[in-house]
């Protein structure tokens, strides 16, 4: 089984690459990765970071893996620099993805109803384009939103419609970071036939790289052959663990979260 990460390189802070890596080897499963940029820290609250954009790089690595014939039973896209690289995932889905693989997208651009440094709307309308292509999407709220084009924030009230929404755009569209009385939930729904969550006690505070967790232990669980649902259920389990270890043990959120202490557990249940 081979999964192929599609995500930035941010030396510091934990998320995207150095959480998707960790998570998919130790589930048994071999990671590929393309990274789209390489940044010395993540762009949610450093200030002075570095950014490579390696988006000149990726044609002459995708001549190269054409040439080996490979193919990836899963592909899933995080963070995309640019409107060029979003071009680029969609055409490399069509050559790349096996028979049968699933492609999934984790539309990161933005959180706490605010679009991340460094993106515009031209780049929502892009995403919006690439996540028609994709088996599942796993937006925070503020990208769901974005997506949905419905106003900030989803809540009890508007969740449905927000989920049926995006059921236009992906058959299984999944959104976390649901903030529900003193909760905090992932929503669910496949084709738009009822809508599912689960459900932890909200901690208080911002946790960078928390969305990256989720997907990659999500796809885990996928490339592990478990039922969409229980992959959800296993993902946010997980994520819950790791955020209220890193509420004991980080002072500094922007460091990412502690999750390594939690893989142990996470793969006992997979
Ligand atoms: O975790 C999302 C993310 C991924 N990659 C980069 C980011 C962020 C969030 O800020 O800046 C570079």
């Amino acid at each position: 089984m081979r999964v192929l990460v599609i995500n930035d390189l941010s030396c510091v802070g934990k998320c995207s690459l150095t959480v998707a890596l960790p998570i998919l080897s130790a589930s048994g499963i071999t990671c590929d990765v393309l990274p789209t940029a390489i940044l010395s820290t993540h762009t949610g609250g450093f200030d002075g970071y570095t950014f490579r954009d390696l988006t000149g790089d990726i044609p002459d690595i995708l001549k190269h893996w054409k040439s080996l014939g490979i193919r990836f039973d899963f592909i899933y896209s995080g963070y995309l620099g640019n409107i060029r690289q979003i071009q680029l995932v969609s055409s490399l889905k069509k050559e790349f993805l096996a028979d049968g693989g699933k492609f999934i997208v984790d539309p990161v651009m933005g959180d706490d109803g605010k679009l991340y440094q460094g993106f515009e709307p031209a780049y929502v309308d892009k995403m919006r384009e690439l996540c028609r292509e994709a088996d599942y999407i796993l937006p925070n709220a503020t990208e769901a939103c974005l997506l949905s084009q419905k106003p900030y924030p989803v809540n009890k009230e508007n969740v449905r419609e927000v989920l049926s929404a995006l059921s236009e755009l992906c058959p299984f569209p999944i959104v976390t970071g649901i903030t529900v009385d003193n909760d905090v939930a992932v929503y669910f729904t496949k084709r738009g036939r009822g809508l599912f969550s689960f459900t932890h006690e909200n901690v208080e505070g911002f946790f960078c790289g928390a969305g990256d967790v989720f997907a990659s232990a999500f796809v885990a669980g996928l490339a592990n052959g478990k039922h969409e649902s229980e992959a959800i259920y296993l993902a946010s389990e997980f994520t819950a663990k790791a955020i209220r270890r890193s509420a004991r043990e980080v002072s500094d959120k922007r460091y990412g979260l502690s999750f390594e202490q939690e893989i142990f557990g996470f793969l006992q249940n997979l």
